[in-house]
């Protein structure tokens, strides 16, 4: 078997936590639980987990807006996350942050981000750092099909070309950047090659298939460890919800969404694949499945019994620093 029983439970119980959290957040929005803007990233979960697995807490991420997936395929605590998604004064961030904003420095964390394309410049900061230590940590950033259009990142690309550093570029091509689709806001046929142009290997992935992404971001790693650069990695992959929650999503077929999740779901594909190769049994699965919706239960239940900051005290505390 190619790969050891322990990490195949651990990919498979991070990608369904990540879609238990997901369809909770939807639900726990809608039912005016969650304030601000959030955005789920269900569907997408095997490129988080593929990414994310092997990195230690000294390897940095940095994530988007749709970015609880990545927390969470980092190592982040549910019950934390679920509290600062909430506003609550014992999250992540204390309250402050929310859905967009969550970081969790002693796990590699290195925020998710409201700019889109701000991920990527920073990750070159901590990839620059770790190289200049001899570390031999390294940087991953998350990024859309939009953000790839965004100028920042295409300088953090380049400049990660030129200073050779150990910085993995991410693009999770969800076939939108809001409601527009990724191949109209694309200049030219392919975003691969257009990123193998800045001087770096590229690759494009089924993103739905976790085993196809693991294997191509772990040789990224590989090679950003042993002073080998850059590697932009593009995996398609589907989001089964709106751009934000509650996005009518006129701009979708018809059934679009409806197909997506009978045939595009990439924690069915995992299922199938181990089965048939006789690597997990089914019920061990249905065992994760089931203390996943208890575990996500209880975060919910948590964060709502959780306190809100205090204005009082809470309001400026962390906002400006004092020398
Ligand atoms: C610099 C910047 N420009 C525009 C926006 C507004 N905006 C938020 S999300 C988004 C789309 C991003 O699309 P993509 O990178 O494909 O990520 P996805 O939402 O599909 O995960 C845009 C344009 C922003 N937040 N920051
Ligand atoms: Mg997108």
């Amino acid at each position: 078997m190619p790969y050891q029983t322990e990490f195949l439970l651990r990919a498979y119980r991070t990608m369904k936590t990540i879609r238990e959290f997901e369809e909770r957040c939807v639900k726990e929005f809608e039912g005016g639980n969650i304030p601000g803007f959030t955005h789920v990233s269900n569907g997408q979960e095997a490129v988080a987990v593929a990414a994310c697995i092997d990195l230690s807490d000294k390897d940095i991420i940095g994530s988007t807006h749709r970015g609880h997936g990545h927390c969470i395929a980092k190592g982040c605590d549910v019950g934390g996350m679920m509290k600062e998604i909430m506003g609550r004064a014992t999250g992540l961030c204390k309250g402050k942050g929310g859905s967009m904003h969550i970081a969790d420095i002693d796990k590699g964390m290195l925020g998710a981000n409201a700019i889109v394309g701000g991920g990527p410049p920073l990750c070159n900061g901590a990839a620059l750092a770790a190289k200049t230590l001899g570390t031999k940590n390294i940087a991953l950033s998350f990024g859309g099909d939009g953000s790839a259009n965004q100028g920042t990142v295409l300088e953090a690309m380049n400049m990660a070309v030129v200073l050779k550093l150990p910085h993995i570029f991410i693009y999770e091509n969800n076939g939108y950047g809001e409601g527009t689709a990724a191949n109209y806001a694309l200049g030219c046929e392919s975003l691969t090659e257009r990123n193998a142009g800045f001087g770096m290997p590229a690759e494009c992935v089924d993103g739905l298939d976790f085993f196809a992404t693991y294997e191509a971001i772990k040789t990224a790693i590989e090679r950003a460890r042993n002073g080998g650069g850059p590697t932009s990695i593009e995996a398609m992959c589907v989001r089964f919800d709106g751009h934000f929650i509650g996005d009518p999503q006129l701009y979708r077929g018809k059934d679009e969404i409806k197909l997506a999740r009978q045939q595009q779901d990439c924690l069915k594909k995992f299922r199938e694949r181990v089965i048939a190769e006789g690597w997990l049994q089914e019920s061990v699965m249905n065992e994760i499945d089931e203390t996943t919706a208890v575990a996500i239960e209880q975060a919910v239940a948590d964060a709502l019994a959780a306190p809100h900051p205090d204005p009082a005290t809470d309001l400026l505390a962390d906002v400006y620093c004092s020398y």
